[in-house]
């Protein structure tokens, strides 16, 4: 295996500077790409080499798999670092860098291509011994009086998901057996459109569950660990607004027998990279929802509990190298917070890009901020709003939240509206601080903002 000299990191934004800065660190040489309205991005100026790979639009640009790869060959990069969104998911992606003989800084083709079907990716972990939803066996048949079948034995309610989908597109709740073939016609219907995919599975519906998932790092040579949970559960349709690790009352016990099984399943999948384990949590029991193939936007939380450089990680295993660490030295040591920091009205949510004019980075103990912003930086409005992340770790909860919260208090963006204010909000709420909230909680919480005005 040749050893890597060279990434192109194929994406943008905090996510491309955080890969840059850990590259620079392992002595590595960083190929940027960028569409022509990032042409002013930190890691672009910081990057050994830079090349304009289009337009704005993400699907002529960082969504286009060719130039990407000529890009690489030109520069003669060694590996291709996807970050997370854009082409990270991308079976085919992963393919063409293979082939094109780069190697793609994540799973198998084949691995992220079996999770990218949550029917697929379910059987593996029942297989492995991963505790999953109740549900149909599979796909659901055609046959409306099979459907009804399934459903009456599963339990109403029910909740119709798409094999193709993920990320809660495309999702029918069915409270009764009138409901169901309308529904699930629905549901195929928006499958279709949205992931070229009609098919759908069943679930029994949770109600009011916690959003909780496991990092795991594995070398596809057969060892793996797990980094312990992260609760994601702060969210709102489906984007995550807090996280943090480790998640409230899940005890050592529960971490111990839910990691061991993730770290199973990757070992019976020969899995290779970062992965994270989704689970729905209710009742103290965990169910298992969908792996996610590429590292995420909330790493960090993570890397302040462990100690562990993920991206560094990545990178390693890439390059042909075993896990070092053993899962005895992975040790859980205090508490991180992560608020996502967005360029969006904090009551609206509506995008608001532009030119950030003052910029004043919060500091001080236990505090890191992952953002590629600047003063006199222009938020273009062509991807996502996310524009930086702050991190707060303590020796426990309580502290975290207390120095997240000077931290907000500290921070100084102006020229464009940013959810500092909801941020702020979330910290100082009741049910966050006592960690009893749940899925639907911040909607909630959102209504009786508006109600106090
Ligand atoms: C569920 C569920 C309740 N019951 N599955 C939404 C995104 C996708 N990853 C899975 N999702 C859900 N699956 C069953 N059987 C509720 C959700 C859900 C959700 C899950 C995690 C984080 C936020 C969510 C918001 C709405 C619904």
């Amino acid at each position: 295996m040749k050893e890597i000299k060279k990434i192109l990191i194929a994406n943008r934004g905090e996510i491309a500077l955080r890969i840059l800065r850990c590259c620079r660190e392992l002595g590595i040489k960083t190929v940027a790409v960028y569409s022509t309205a990032d042409r002013e991005q930190k890691h672009v100026a910081l990057a050994d080499e830079a090349v304009c790979i289009g337009p704005p639009q993400a699907g002529r640009s960082y969504l286009n798999m060719a130039a990407i790869i000529s890009a690489a060959e030109v520069t003669q990069a060694d590996a291709i670092h996807p970050g997370y969104g854009f082409l990270s998911e991308n079976a085919d992606f992963a393919e063409s860098v293979e082939k094109s003989g780069f190697i793609f800084i994540g799973p198998k083709p084949e691995t992220i291509r079996l999770m990218g079907s949550k029917t697929n990716a379910k059987a593996e972990m029942i297989a492995a011994g991963v505790p999953c939803v109740p549900g149909s066996d599979g796909i659901l048949p055609e046959d409306d009086d099979e459907c009804l079948r399934i459903a009456a034995n599963v339990g109403y309610p029910v909740l119709i998901k798409a094999v193709s989908g993920g990320g809660g597109r495309g999702m029918q709740v069915v409270r009764n057996e009138s409901e169901l073939l309308g529904k699930i016609r629905i549901a195929r219907t928006e499958a279709l459109n949205a992931f070229k995919d009609a098919s759908v599975f069943m679930e029994k519906y949770l109600e009011v569950p916690r959003h909780i998932e496991f990092q795991v790092l594995s070398d596809g040579q057969g060892n793996a660990i797990h980094l312990g949970e992260r609760d994601c559960s702060m969210q709102r349709r489906n984007q995550k607004v807090v996280e943090e690790s480790p998640a409230p009352g899940i005890t050592d016990e529960q971490r111990a027998e839910i990691g061991a099984l993730c770290v199973a399943a990757c070992v019976r999948m020969g899995y290779r990279g970062a992965g994270t384990f989704e689970f729905l949590y209710e009742d103290g029991r965990f169910y298992f929802i969908e792996m996610n193939t590429r590292i995420q936007v909330e790493h960090p939380v993570t890397e302040m509990v462990t100690g562990v450089d993920l991206i560094k990680e990545m990178i390693r295993i890439a390059d042909g190298k075993p896990l070092k660490k053993k899962q005895a030295n992975i040790k859980l040591r205090g508490h991180a917070i992560e608020c996502r920091i967005n360029a969006e009205n904090a009551r609206t949510f509506v995008p608001s890009p532009g030119e950030i004019k003052k910029y004043h980075a919060p500091g001080g103990p236990g505090i890191r901020l992952d953002s590629h912003c600047y003063a006199g930086y222009k938020v273009p409005p062509h991807y996502d709003s996310m524009i930086g992340k702050l991190i707060a770790y303590g020796s426990d909860r309580k502290s975290a939240i207390a120095r997240m919260r000077q931290a907000l208090a500290e921070m100084i963006i102006e020229g464009i509206q940013t959810n500092i204010p909801l941020q702020r909000r979330i910290m100082s709420d009741a049910v966050f601080k006592e960690g009893k909230h749940q899925i639907h909680y911040l909607e909630h919480m959102l209504e009786q903002w508006v109600n106090e005005e």
